[in-house]
């Protein structure tokens, strides 16, 4: 008899948060843990500043280059369709696919400098659906203790508390379109290790392969 469980895809797990909140430690921690448990996985950052689109905005965000919000807005947005059949494919392969930022991020940033929730969310209609969001949470004192902001645009306290009040408006939509338990709020203070624990528990078994077809986002 085939084993059921060889049926299963992979999980498709996404991190989420403000400026310094530990998105990036965390998610190369679990990327190293699933890989020592010989579990298969991979990482994939948004923006993913290694292609064409890419690199846009990569410039945009060091400075070195200036764009139209709309503009700006849809290259996040292509950035992640260009990367969304390779993210089904692995899904489909049985592969644990961990994005460091995903469409939430994008709708939360260009709607904090203005531009309207609505047209936001649009460009990512029919993305991957993530099968859990672990939005990352930390009060921006502690951020800001963390270590001082970089260099690019957007790291400015004004810009994260705009920011912050968007990723609330963010959570409603993910609970209101696809139910309560696709995004989890984590406490992000304390230490790395305790951080890494809390992620544990709510990631549980998921990386052990669902079932099921990957979803769409927003429909
Ligand atoms: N953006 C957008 O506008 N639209 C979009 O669609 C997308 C993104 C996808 C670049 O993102 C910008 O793009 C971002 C949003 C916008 N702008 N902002 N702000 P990015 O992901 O490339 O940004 P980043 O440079 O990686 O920074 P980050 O993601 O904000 O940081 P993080 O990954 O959350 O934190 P970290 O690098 O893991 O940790 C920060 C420091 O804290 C570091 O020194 C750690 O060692 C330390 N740390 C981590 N955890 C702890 C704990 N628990 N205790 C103490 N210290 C800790
Ligand atoms: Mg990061």
């Amino acid at each position: 008899m085939s084993d059921p469980s060889s049926s299963r895809r992979g999980a498709f797990i996404v991190f989420e948060g403000l400026d310094r909140c530990g998105k990036s430690t965390q998610v190369a921690r679990l990327v190293d843990r699933l890989e020592r448990e010989s579990q298969k996985a991979r990482l994939q950052k948004f923006p993913d500043r290694t292609t064409a689109i890419g690199k846009m905005i990569d410039a945009y965000l060091q400075s070195k280059a200036e764009m139209d919000d709309h503009a700006i807005h849809l290259l996040f947005s292509a950035n992640r369709w260009e990367c969304a059949a390779a993210i089904k494919r692995d899904l489909d392969r049985g592969i644990t696919v961990i994005a460091d930022r995903y469409a939430f991020s994008g709708i939360a940033f260009s709607a904090a400098k203005g531009l309207p929730f609505d047209f936001c969310l649009q460009p990512d209609r029919a993305l991957p659906l993530p099968d859990l969001t672990l939005y990352m949470s930390l009060p921006q004192e502690e951020a800001t203790q963390r270590s001082q902001f970089g260099e690019e645009r957007y790291e400015t306290v004004t810009m994260q508390q705009a920011t912050r009040k968007q990723f609330r408006l963010v959570a409603e939509e993910v609970k209101k379109i696809h139910g309560g338990k696709k995004w989890m709020e984590v406490d992000a203070r304390g230490t790395i290790e305790e951080v890494e624990e809390r992620l544990k528990g709510l990631i549980g078994d998921l990386t052990d392969g669902v079932n099921g077809r990957v979803g769409e986002l927003w429909v």
